[in-house]
């Protein structure tokens, strides 16, 4: 599942930069049976799988550093968003748990995990697209990662705020013509323009965020 979207873009260059080293590990090579198992039928029945605590423990403890941030990644986890990703980019080693079937034993949960992660209030197969989704969120926040051109400063949310409207070249396509403003090289007047059209898209569309303080929890 990791190969594909850590291989391109941003997360790729951080790692080919040095910014980011990012290791995947295989459950399976923390077993000792010939069948390499790493789940069981649930206690108490019901359908489908849960992920046994051996592997998981041994493996964690294999890896794991004083510094490191265990991170569950499932639906019961406070929701991911931008200020999230502020805070885990200002630690030096995360170790992502990625969950299948039904999930992991929760005696994992008890022992192992410092934080509990959810993307979003839907089922996914497992845990490795969610962890995947925070990488990349993290990794463009490391200093560096985004080329000059890109800044992570105005990019939604870091404001409490949603963007404004990009246009680029041809200046009219289909007679739809390009705001007169961002033609007239008036920066003061482009930069009242941006945020009255940040402001208005949030006010329409995530009032939530207008009500939350800049960096509260987004
Ligand atoms: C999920 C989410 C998620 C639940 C069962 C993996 C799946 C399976 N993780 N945000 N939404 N996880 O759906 O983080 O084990």
């Amino acid at each position: 599942m990791f190969t594909g979207p850590i291989d391109v873009s941003i997360v790729q260059r951080a790692r080919k930069n040095g910014l980011l080293e990012l290791r995947v590990h295989n459950l399976r090579d923390y077993t000792h049976d010939n069948y390499k198992t790493v789940d069981d039928r649930p206690f108490g029945g019901g359908p489908g799988m849960v992920l046994k605590p051996e592997p998981i423990f041994e493996a964690v403890e294999a890896l794991a550093g004083e510094k490191t941030r265990v991170i569950l990644m499932s639906p019961a986890g406070r929701t991911f968003h931008q200020g999230v990703a502020r805070e885990l980019s200002r630690h030096e080693e995360l170790l992502f748990i990625c969950g299948a079937y039904e999930g992991v034993d929760e005696r994992v949960r008890e022992a192992l995990v410092d934080d509990e992660l959810s993307i979003g209030d839907y089922v996914l197969t497992n845990g490795s697209l969610p962890a995947m989704v925070v990488i990349d969120a993290v990794t463009r926040l490391l200093p560096g990662a985004l080329g000059d051109d890109q800044s992570p400063v105005d990019d939604s949310f870091s404001e409490g705020s949603l963007e404004y409207p990009h246009y680029t070249r041809p200046a009219e396509f289909r007679a739809m013509k390009v705001p007169p403003v961002l033609l007239s090289g008036n920066h003061a007047e482009i930069e009242k323009w941006r945020r009255e059209q940040a402001r208005l898209r949030t006010q329409e569309r995530r009032p939530d965020l207008l009500d939350k303080k800049p960096g509260a929890g987004q």
